[in-house]
């Protein structure tokens, strides 16, 4: 049975791929699964018939026979766990993916997560030059270990693995706030990503439902 996701009927981020249906796009392609996408408009989202899948009322969810998803991090490790591709079979090796899947969710998302808030949503408070320092400086702290970490690697930990996946599109969030730039490796490391076949697919069907015209991959 094909699954079945919810996704922004219109993103604010006009296709570039930021909103976390994104993320379980890539993972479905990653491991050749097709899926269908259930498009919802932001009040959709917060009707009775929505929340009975997210009890949040947001994207994405994931819909697979008996079984209903929310939280992205989780639909992904059901991905991961139910085909091969997105962790190692060595269950050491597992064990590691799954921590930079929390890493990346836990301990990197949040303080970017809330500099993108503030620079969206508190640019016209009095205090936001003096807040915006401060979390942009969160946001250098866990950068510079995780370049530390990464150093000259491709990927976390050995082969590129749902942790890796995750983290990209985490990093993916600072897309045009000039900050990680200023880390090479993890710069590279997210195009490394970017370039993945799979990524691509995923990236331009996103896209198509925001331009309206069909994916070209
Ligand atoms: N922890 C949950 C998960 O990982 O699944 C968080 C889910 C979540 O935040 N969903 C957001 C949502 O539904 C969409 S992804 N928001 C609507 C609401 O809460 O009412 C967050 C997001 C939205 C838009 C952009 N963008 O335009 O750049 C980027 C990220």
């Amino acid at each position: 049975m094909i699954p079945t996701i919810t996704a922004f009927e219109r993103s604010p981020d006009r296709g570039r791929g930021l909103a976390r249906d994104m993320r379980v796009r890539w993972a479905l392609e990653e491991v050749g699964q097709r899926y269908d996408v259930r498009l919802l408009s932001f009040s959709e989202m917060k009707e009775s018939a929505h929340r009975k899948l997210h009890p949040f009322g947001q994207i994405p969810t994931y819909e697979e026979r008996d079984l209903t998803l929310f939280e992205s991090g989780a639909i992904i490790l059901h991905i991961a766990e139910a085909h091969a591709g997105l962790l190692p079979g060595d269950a050491n090796a597992r064990a590691r993916a799954i921590a930079w899947m929390f890493a990346a969710l836990n301990t990197v998302e949040p303080p970017i997560v809330e500099f993108g808030m503030a620079r969206i949503f508190e640019r016209d408070k009095s205090w936001y030059e003096e807040r915006q320092a401060m979390l942009e400086q969160r946001v250098h702290t866990r950068l510079g270990e995780l370049s530390s970490r990464l150093g000259r690697a491709d990927w976390l930990d050995d082969a590129f693995s749902a942790g890796d996946l995750l983290m990209v599109t985490v990093l993916r969030r600072l897309d045009g706030a000039g900050v990680l730039e200023q880390y090479p490796n993890l710069s590279a490391y997210v195009a490394r990503g970017e370039t993945r076949p799979a990524y691509k697919r995923a990236f331009d069907a996103q896209l198509a439902v925001f331009t309206g015209k069909p994916p070209t991959s």
